[in-house]
């Protein structure tokens, strides 16, 4: 364990100053510890407070944004749609690409409903077609029968989005297999940056932009080296408020797979050297996408993308493969429970509409959250000090003895990433203590299912250790339905 006074590290006495002056071992009851993430529980800028921080990595205001998210939907759509494959091989026609009824609101709306916060569209898939009438090739919308070759999918699903109060995310695939040019690196870049600066300057605010690693050229194949300092700085001037996401970053990362589920422990920070490029692989690569590094210099917390169907794309035969409620429930504990967020595909049809069997399943998901995080245990007046060993332990007596469902776990991440090791345990009434659940790292939220077996009567929740300084944790606790 690490010993918080050494070092880099605060003291007791100075952990205390942090809280306000008061004295440690006896730290009491202190309301901006157990209060609200948003309550200023950092307000000191003296000299002995910003030796206290260290030099950990924070994150930006638009990486905090996304965080705060948690939840986006990923909407896959393009002529793989209407072809019904994955991946195109950009010799589709256009004239394949005709939504019947296309209603972006619908998707908006559905996003909404289900509690997500924006939404990422495929403006570019690997097969090349554009879903917005862009000038820098034929391959597009304006050459497809739909809106009689007048309409563009960016423009109505980033209007639908924004009017639903949703944040707008795109997705520009950097392998294209309809690009002639594609392989002639400076041309394909060129080109590239062309439809990246049109997504980016005509459809307002971008949140997030997608770059995806993928690229299946064989052996034989075209070889592409992609200008990503160029593609990055794009973005950053264009968007400047936009978070980038790739495999490395620079702002937010894959997760390393797509089943849905984060690393554990999930650090968001991470060594910019072990990833320095999207599409690169090995074990080394896949850990740290999964686990970030604990003494890594840069924020990049990681993204969990996931498809609520096998597929990517809408396929008629997966429409009873749409997972269950209690799949998705799983992939939400391993992904926001797990310092991520959730970016779950779900994919509009060949009538543009985001399926039936769909729907229903996000509106169960949703219930199912409500239902889980209904009933939480109010106004817990939690007491907390610093043990000689230099732990963190706070206590709380719960008004009654309450089944306890789930705990959830939160660090002050504008302040970075602290705790490394915790225990969540809970005496039913016999002054036993009981393991609840322990774990490594917290972030920006740590969920952890209680027993609800078991009546507490009282909380304890212990911070073993700390990476490098003392810092308070926000504990909400939720009980079990009667
Ligand atoms: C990957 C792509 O190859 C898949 O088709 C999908 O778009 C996934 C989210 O990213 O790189």
């Amino acid at each position: 364990m690490t010993d918080h006074r050494d070092g880099g590290g605060v003291s007791r006495r100075e952990f205390a100053g942090l809280l306000g002056g008061v004295a440690a071992g006896a730290l009491g009851s202190h309301p901006q510890l157990a209060g609200s993430p948003s309550a200023p529980m950092h307000a000191r800028s003296d000299a002995r407070t910003r030796r206290a921080r260290g030099d950990r990595p924070r994150p930006t205001p638009a990486q905090l944004a996304w965080q705060r998210d948690e939840f986006a939907l990923f909407l896959h759509f393009g002529v793989n749609t209407f072809t019904d494959r994955e991946w195109g091989d950009g010799k589709e026609d256009p004239k394949s690409f005709n939504p019947a009824v296309l209603d972006a609101r619908q998707w908006a709306r559905v996003a909404r409903e289900a509690g997500a916060r924006a939404v990422i569209l495929t403006a570019k898939h690997h097969d090349g077609f554009c879903l917005w009438p862009t000038k820098t090739t034929a391959h597009s919308v304006a050459s497809s029968p739909w809106r009689g070759g007048g309409g563009d999918v960016v423009r109505e699903c980033a209007d639908a989005a924004r009017a639903e109060g949703l944040r707008v995310g795109l997705y520009c695939s950097p392998w294209d297999r309809n690009a002639a040019v594609y392989g002639d690196s400076p041309r394909y870049n060129d080109l590239y940056i062309a439809q990246l600066t049109e997504l980016l300057t005509q459809y307002g605010d971008i949140a997030e932009v997608w770059f995806d690693g993928a690229n299946g050229e064989g052996p034989n194949g075209k070889k592409q080296t992609y200008d990503w300092p160029r593609i990055w700085g794009t973005v950053r001037r264009l968007q400047p408020n936009a978070v980038i996401f790739s495999d490395a970053g620079p702002d937010v990362r894959w997760i390393g797979n797509e089943t849905g589920s984060a690393g554990d422990p999930n650090w968001s920070t991470v060594n910019p050297a072990i990833v320095t490029a999207p599409g690169v692989d090995g074990p080394e690569i896949i850990r740290s996408l999964q686990h970030g590094d604990r003494d890594g210099t840069v924020w990049r917390p990681g993204e969990t993308d996931v498809s609520i169907r096998p597929g990517w794309f809408y396929h008629p035969a997966e429409d009873e493969m749409v997972k269950s409620v209690e799949a998705l429930m799983r992939i939400w504990f391993s992904s926001v429970g797990r310092n991520s967020k959730l970016l779950l595909n779900v994919p509009p049809n060949r009538d543009g509409l985001l399926a039936e069997a769909d729907v229903r399943r996000l509106r169960e998901f949703r219930e199912a959250r409500d239902a889980l995080f209904a009933r939480e245990v109010g106004s817990l007046a939690w007491s907390w000090r610093v043990t000689d060993g230099g732990r963190l332990e706070g206590l709380a007596s719960l008004p009654s003895p309450t089944p306890v469902s789930v705990v959830r776990l939160a660090e002050r991440i504008e302040e970075g990433q602290q705790v490394a090791r915790y225990r969540v345990e809970g005496d039913a009434g016999n002054g036993t203590w009981r393991l609840l659940a322990e774990g490594q790292t917290i972030g920006y939220c740590k969920l952890d299912r209680g027993d609800p077996a078991v009546r507490v009567e009282r909380l304890r929740v212990t911070i073993d250790e700390f990476v490098e300084t003392v810092a308070p944790v926000q504990v909400r606790c939720f009980a079990a339905a009667p």
